[in-house]
């Protein structure tokens, strides 16, 4: 589509002047109306929720469009420096409640709802996830662009448009069964196309070297089959501040010069299907969470997304500053969310060079300048490999341009350790072996002028461990950015009872400035607000367990324990090491070691990878271990086990308020920061962890005995690994021995012989990487310090308050005020008026 200019026959004023939108309830209703009867065109007789609610976020869309084009604006007149998120992965979640309360429309927007007879909660329940993402790195993303957006700072962030989003999990016969979730299919009110920002997308071919008529060389790129990326721009508001930034997110499309073929070819009806072939790249998102995946199709994905945003960049700096790209590093820096979006080293490279006549040496200084890269695990079968014949075929002029970053790169490694022939080896970008790979983690290392890890712990073991080499070369790269949420979705909008007694309490200054928080440690013994916040926490549960009631006909006692482990299934987060407790407290009961009980529901929730065959029998193992205790009528009230379906973004904004104990028990070492950690203890639950990832800094915050430590440390886990021998620990514990005896007599599948036995050999493995039995005893014995604390309950909500208190740090505002100052370095540019 052209870019056209309006003439002057069509005064600008005319059509950008409109009137200020209505910020009340009237004007919420006569929008409503309008989009529901005359856009949507439904009536009395066609009403239905799903069309209510878009009709409402039509209304709610407008008034964040209007802000998002004075936001536009204004970064263009200060010609400020940005920063571009780049994510292969932003796990959104519902949009609507974020966005009235960002844009403080809650309370006129209940109000107009009922004035026309509509549930506003209904509504915003009806809103699909948009589920673009994994896990924590996917929701990270999401968070630090809703922090952007209230620190007022301009940043876009990049990512992929998937068609179908993070599977629907269903619970068949105990066993995890994926649904595709085709997240599109009623439309996306949120999403604008801008067909007139498409890039078009290079792949396959193969590279000649032409020489101009100047005689430089250049190469060029050529019989490559193109595809089209299409930007859907997605408004970002910022906390009540007027700003509104981007989230523009790439679609494939099949390019027109495809439409002209048709014709030519003959055969038009199989040339039309073709078109698939395009579109294909963006349709599903890889449901991996922790481990690389060699598809042609996943590479296609990750260069489309570099390629389409940098060009997207690049034009417009081309637009305003022509050829001139001596403050193009000045100007533009590029976060990239773990490796996945690393190609764009290289293809920035590329563009400078192929495409705008840059010098190899200026193109790598501005690459240089401009890149920044985040790692997010250290697990060595999540570090991305691609296979270099691969790569030559789909996208050989940047395997090419890797090789030579290479070659300047261990030219540098060389000067620095003359002969060191083993360093230039373990540091090559390329893996030599059976099958060459490219390490994209070394190119983003190398091609970067900032390497951070997510905690500290995590930090110190990229640079003590994974990355050595890299760290001995360029100390002054490496840096930490501790993770964080934002306390809007995560407190203010998910919980608004507790929102409003902390408001009440200490004013509403912590929405944008989370170290408030600390106000609440006052009233950490006053009884009237002990009472106050017991309360709002009962009815948080209560809100959870009719949630759940619905799906599993379960009764939950609301005074239980509400013990909450939800995050993906892996075995290095140990939702074995829980269950295990699981079995011994069934087991205490059964045998009558009953004395000072405290009653306890525990629940689980997670996504495992489809392939991941371990994964998916611990889910098989929680479902009958469940099976067997709630129809246990030796137990009732005292124990519960549920484990919960389908967990996703809008899940956890019910289950996060409702939670008295949060764990977080990963093998340590294993577990980058967690991010869970953080929306549990902001909500007022208290954390049973190991020393691992952002757990260290939780349990700095809130102080020793706040926080339920138990576990191995990162170093005794390496310590005690080379003489791991889970048979003798499990010999000497009496109580793990009866834990281990009920699973090797198949209680829990008498019917269903031989299907825990892989899990059973994996714990009682010497090479077990997740040592669980190793901290069998010490996290039983946590939990045994939990239960006395909870019953206790002044004690208990005392605790509950000052973990509270003490979640200041954890705000995205605090990791993105750290981002920025210590690599972005952007100002803050103030929306207009
Ligand atoms: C998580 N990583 C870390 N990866 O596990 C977690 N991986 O500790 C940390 O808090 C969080 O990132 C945010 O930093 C992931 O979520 C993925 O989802 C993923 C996706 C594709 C490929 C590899």
């Amino acid at each position: 589509m052209p870019k056209r200019q309006l003439t002057k026959s069509h005064p600008k004023a005319d059509i950008t002047n409109l009137p200020a939108l209505g910020m009340d309830k009237e004007g919420l209703k006569e929008d409503f109306k309008r989009y529901y009867g005359h856009r949507l065109g439904r009536d009395e007789h066609s009403s239905s929720l799903h069309y209510a609610y878009e009709g409402f976020s039509l209304a709610i869309s407008d008034r964040l469009i209007e802000r998002w084009k004075k936001t536009y604006n204004a970064y263009k007149e200060t010609d400020c420096k940005r920063a571009y998120y780049l994510s292969m992965e932003f796990l959104m979640g519902r949009t609507l409640s974020n966005a009235m309360l960002n844009l403080g429309l809650n309370d006129a927007a209940k109000t107009a709802m009922y004035d026309l007879g509509l549930d506003l909660e209904e509504l915003v329940d009806n809103e699909p996830d948009a589920g673009l993402g994994n896990g924590g790195l996917g929701r990270l993303a999401a968070c630090f662009i809703d922090s952007c957006a209230t620190l007022q700072l301009p940043v876009t962030g990049y990512g992929l448009r998937y068609e179908y989003g993070m599977f629907t999990q269903l619970i068949v016969s105990g066993e995890q069964v994926e649904k595709p979730d085709h997240w599109l299919r009623n439309g996306n009110v949120w999403e604008i196309e801008r067909l007139e920002y498409k890039q078009r997308i290079k792949f396959g071919g193969r590279t000649e070297v032409h020489v101009d008529e100047y005689g430089k060389k250049r190469v060029v790129w050529v019989d490559t089959h193109d595809v089209l990326a299409i930007p859907f721009d997605t408004p970002i508001p910022g906390f009540q501040n007027g700003t509104v930034n981007t989230l523009r997110l790439w679609k494939a499309a099949a390019t027109e010069e495809f439409n002209l073929d048709e014709f030519n070819a003959g055969d038009y009806a199989e040339s039309v299907a073709a078109k698939n072939t395009a579109e294909n790249i963006t349709m599903v998102l890889y449901p991996n969470d922790a481990n690389e995946n060699g598809k042609a199709l996943r590479l296609k994905q990750q260069y489309l997304l570099a390629s389409a945003s940098l060009q997207d960049v690049l034009e417009k700096w081309v637009g305003n500053h022509g050829k001139d790209f001596s403050q193009f590093a000045a100007k533009n820096c590029f976060q990239l969310n773990d490796t996945h979006p690393s190609i764009a080293v290289a293809e920035l490279m590329r563009l400078l060079i192929d495409e705008h006549d840059l010098e190899w040496h200026e193109a790598w200084l501005i690459t240089r300048e401009t890149m920044a890269y985040t790692n997010h695990t250290l697990l060595p079968e999540a570090l991305e490999r691609w296979s270099v014949s691969l790569f030559r075929h789909l996208l050989p002029r940047l395997l090419e341009i890797i090789f030579d970053i290479n070659a300047h790169f261990l030219a540098e490694v060389s000067a620095r350790w003359p002969g060191d022939i083993d360093r230039l080896a373990r540091m090559s970008l390329i893996e030599e072996g059976h099958e060459q790979h490219v390490r994209m983690a070394y190119l983003a290392i190398v091609g970067s002028f900032s390497v951070n890890g997510v905690a500290e712990l995590h930090s110190k073991l990229l640079q003590q461990g994974l990355f050595r080499d890299f760290y001995e070369l360029w100390p002054e790269k490496f840096n930490n950015k501790t993770n964080g949420v934002t306390p809007r979705r995560w407190l203010a909008s998910c919980n608004p009872e507790l929102a409003a007694l902390i408001s009440e309490t200490i004013g509403d200054g912590w929405l944008t400035d989370l170290t408030q928080l600390k106000k609440l440690e006052k009233f950490a013994d006053d009884k009237k607000f002990q009472k106050r916040w017991q309360q709002v926490r009962h009815n948080a549960k209560k809100r959870l367990v009719d949630l759940k009631k619905i799906e599993h006909d379960i009764d939950i006692n609301l005074d239980a324990l509400f013990d909450v482990q939800v995050k993906r299934i892996h075995e290095y987060k140990r939702q074995l090491l829980n269950v295990l407790h699981v079995i011994h407290l069934y087991d205490r009961i059964k045998r009558g070691d009953t004395a000072n009980w405290t009653n306890r529901c525990v629940l689980i929730g997670g996504k495992a990878a489809p392939g991941y065959f371990m994964a998916k029998r611990i889910i098989k193992l929680i479902n009958n271990v469940a099976d067997v205790i709630n129809n246990d009528p030796a137990v009732g009230d005292k124990l519960k086990l549920v484990f919960l379906p389908n967990y996703r973004v809008s899940a956890m904004e019910k289950i996060c308020p409702g939670a008295d104990l949060s764990e977080q028990i990963s093998t340590a070492g294993k577990e980058a920061s967690g991010t869970g950690n953080m929306k549990f203890m902001m909500n007022g639950a208290l954390t049973i962890g190991t020393l691992d990832g952002a757990n260290i800094e939780i349990r700095e915050e809130v102080g020793d005995e706040n926080f339920f430590l138990f576990g191995l440390t990162e170093q005794e886990v390496e310590e005690t690994r080379r003489h791991y021998d889970p048979v003798s620990i499990i010999e000497a514990d009496e109580d793990l021995k009866r834990v281990m005896n009920l699973l090797e007599m198949r209680y829990f599948n008498s019917f269903e012989p031989d299907i825990f036995d892989p899990i059973i050999a994996s714990l009682k493995s010497p090479h077990d990487p997740w040592m669980t039995i190793a901290d069998f005893r010490s996290f039983i014995d946590a939990q045994r310090r939990v239960e006395e604390a909870y019953r206790d309950q002044e004690r208990w909500t005392r605790m509950s308050i000052l973990n509270c208190a003490a979640s200041g740090k954890f705000s995205t505002d605090r990791t993105i005020s750290d981002y920025n100052n210590e690599i972005w370095k952007l100002t803050p540019v103030p929306a207009q008026k």
